[in-house]
């Protein structure tokens, strides 16, 4: 009743009697009682028919924690942060700060680049929301978190019920003093297609309005035409644009003559033109060794003037090395994860890589205590997730051969996993570089890497070769993706494309050899601010239409979702997960000061047309909810 009361109309009192029938949604009582019963009964869907890559007769870990928040901490008051100078003097005073400093900055990936490359980017933010506070004072001197972008998006709409842009929004208010961090696929922005320069626009002044801060852009190709667009919107938007440079085969290596040095150095010389913040090493794949490193970060401090950022992943075992010799050659930032979500397909770890640095002048500034407690944190978080991680458990020397990015590998696992290739995963590793030699040794990172794997599991599961896809492959019906690569609507690969195998692939069809964005007609965003309206029933934020324009289908069946099974964030990790086991209590908090508490009694026999029935006790009312059983 307080929402009637605090109406306009009422509180005027002169409320006409029609008052009741014209606001039914202020008389809505049982919004929260609609709530439980929607997520009972996603509870129960999930308890009978399992989340997809869960496995039920995993043992249900259960809350509460054992971890206990450090509220003694508290932020320096003489600390100016990156942050800090960022809302008061801008982006290049960042850059600046940046160059100035004597130790080696880091950024925090733990909230996406970590998840996303260990269990396949399934974290919730729930689990980020209840370390994020502490992770700011307990690392005040970040350079920036990184918890944003790349596949999180699409895959919190599509696998976890959330709105990023909650999450984007969640998270800056917690970590007000530091500063955010996402990746960008360029013209692909969080998507897997290109998208309309307007569309670019629009994402990147709203993530900026929603809080983010330094907008890691990259291509996925290296082709610089499809990055300038959004360079020149993160400026508009006075954030920080760094531009990536994605690395692949080894400078090292005499033999490989298409990614040299000279290579990377006029890479890096283009993108300073183009106004970049900051320049990005992005070694997807964990392939930049150390003396590689050094030598790399040398030549670009030499050429190039903007603060240089690194990032790998550990896949192949070298990373803490790797950093070490770029932090000799006078690198400014790098990646590095919580220990627990570190190594492997994830980033280095972040206490490996102080502890490494020991005696080096260059060493980072942490506070070990603090961050040890946070990591404490994050090692039991990690198990709630296991189900979704990748059987590979320490260094993968093979993918120095492979070149597969770390993102990748536990996602095209599970694909291959889901096409019942698991047994044949060598297999599917070894095509995977196969098939980058026949496409002429390309930038393999999202989206591009995606044309491999696609192309790589298509060749597994019908036992093709390279000399068989060029003789019979007029007659093959290819990945769509793979047809949309060689049509040069991701771009164009350093060095063009193989002749022959575009002529199979597109069937004599003509390719872009264009920007495809200069080609692609504006998005019409008042039609689809129509459009998202219909979906909502109500009238749209510009965030659900530009998450509607990038992902139409995955943000309907969100909006259907939510209508179904309600604020499914609020439940425990374990039982958004794995559902419940009979006789089991689960207390989920609706609202501060509003606990339900669902205690599972039964789950009844399967009926003739395919049902059961699952007997809830509510806050001790006996609640009964019948689902499907898929099985
Ligand atoms: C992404 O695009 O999601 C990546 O992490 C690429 O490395
Ligand atoms: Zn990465």
């Amino acid at each position: 009743l307080k929402k009637v009361y605090a109406h306009p109309l009422f509180r005027a009192a002169n409320a006409p009697t029609t008052f009741v029938d014209q606001h039914p949604e202020l008389f809505d009582i049982s919004i929260e009682k609609q709530d439980d019963r929607k997520l009972i009964q996603y509870v129960s869907e999930i308890t009978v028919n399992g989340f997809p890559g869960v496995d039920y007769d995993y043992p249900k870990l259960h809350e509460p924690l054992q971890f206990k928040a450090n509220t003694d901490l508290v932020l320096p008051t003489d600390l100016v942060t990156a942050k800090d100078i960022l809302d008061a003097q801008g982006p290049d005073a960042v850059a600046e700060w940046v160059k100035t400093q004597d130790k080696v900055l880091l950024t925090d990936t733990t909230m996406r680049d970590a998840h996303q490359s260990l269990f396949a980017t399934r974290m919730r933010t729930k689990d980020m929301l209840a370390i994020a506070d502490e992770t700011q004072v307990a690392m005040p001197n970040l350079f920036s978190n990184e918890m944003w972008g790349g596949a999180t998006f699409d895959t919190a709409f599509r696998f976890l019920g959330e709105d990023p842009w909650e999450r984007l929004r969640a998270l800056r208010e917690k970590m007000p003093r530091t500063l955010t961090q996402m990746l960008f696929r360029g013209s692909n922005a969080v998507g897997y297609q290109n998208y309309p320069d307007n569309v670019l626009e629009e994402f990147i002044k709203l993530a900026a309005q929603n809080g983010m801060d330094v907008f890691r852009i990259f291509d996925s190709l290296n082709w610089l035409p499809q990055m300038e667009k959004s360079i020149q919107y993160v400026r508009d938007n006075n954030k920080i644009a760094e531009v990536a440079m994605a690395y692949t085969g080894d400078i090292l290596d005499p033999n490989r003559t298409k990614y040299t040095r000279d290579y990377y150095v006029q890479f890096a010389k283009e993108i300073q033109a183009t106004g970049a913040h900051m320049l990005a090493i992005k070694d997807m794949a964990g392939l930049l060794k150390p003396e590689a490193a050094y030598e790399l970060v040398s030549a670009l401090k030499d050429a190039v003037d903007m603060p240089i950022h690194l990032h790998t992943h550990d896949t192949t075992g070298n990373g803490v090395y790797t950093y070490a010799r770029a932090v000799d050659a006078g690198v400014d930032v790098i990646d590095v994860a919580q220990s627990a979500l570190s190594g492997t397909m994830s980033q280095p770890s972040m206490g490996a890589t102080y502890y490494a640095l020991s005696g080096n002048q260059r060493q980072p500034e942490l506070n070990m205590t603090a961050v040890e407690h946070v990591n404490s944190y994050w090692a039991e978080i990690r198990p709630q997730y296991s189900q979704f991680m990748s059987k590979m458990v320490g260094a993968q020397t093979d993918i120095f051969e492979v070149e597969m990015p770390g993102g990748q590998y536990s996602n095209l696992q599970q694909q291959a996993q889901a096409l019942r290739l698991g047994d044949r995963w060598d297999d599917v590793k070894q095509m995977y570089a196969t098939v980058n030699q026949m496409f002429g040794d390309i930038i393999k990172v999202t989206p591009s890497s995606k044309v491999v794997g696609d192309m790589a599991l298509f060749m597994v599961q019908n036992d093709l070769t390279p000399e068989k896809v060029l003789s019979d492959g007029m007659t093959m019906d290819f990945p769509q993706s793979v047809v949309d690569f060689f049509a040069g609507n991701l771009g164009q690969p350093v060095g063009g494309f193989p002749a022959d195998l575009q002529q199979v692939i597109l069937k004599g069809r003509p390719a872009l050899t264009v920007r495809p964005g200069s080609l692609t007609p504006a998005a019409d965003f008042d039609a689809m601010q129509v459009a998202v309206d219909g979906i909502l029933g109500r009238v749209a934020t510009p965030e659900e239409v530009i998450s509607y324009i990038i992902y139409p289908q995955v943000f309907k069946d969100y909006v259907t979702n939510q209508g179904k099974f309600g604020p499914m964030t609020v439940l425990d990790t374990p039982t958004f997960f794995q559902g419940m086991r009979v006789g089991e209590r689960v207390d989920v908090a609706l609202a501060p000061g509003q606990t339900v508490i669902f205690q599972l009694q039964q789950i009844g026999d399967i009926n003739p047309d395919g049902r059961r029935t699952m007997y809830f006790d509510v806050n001790g009312t006996p609640v009964e909810i019948s689902v499907q059983d898929e099985s």
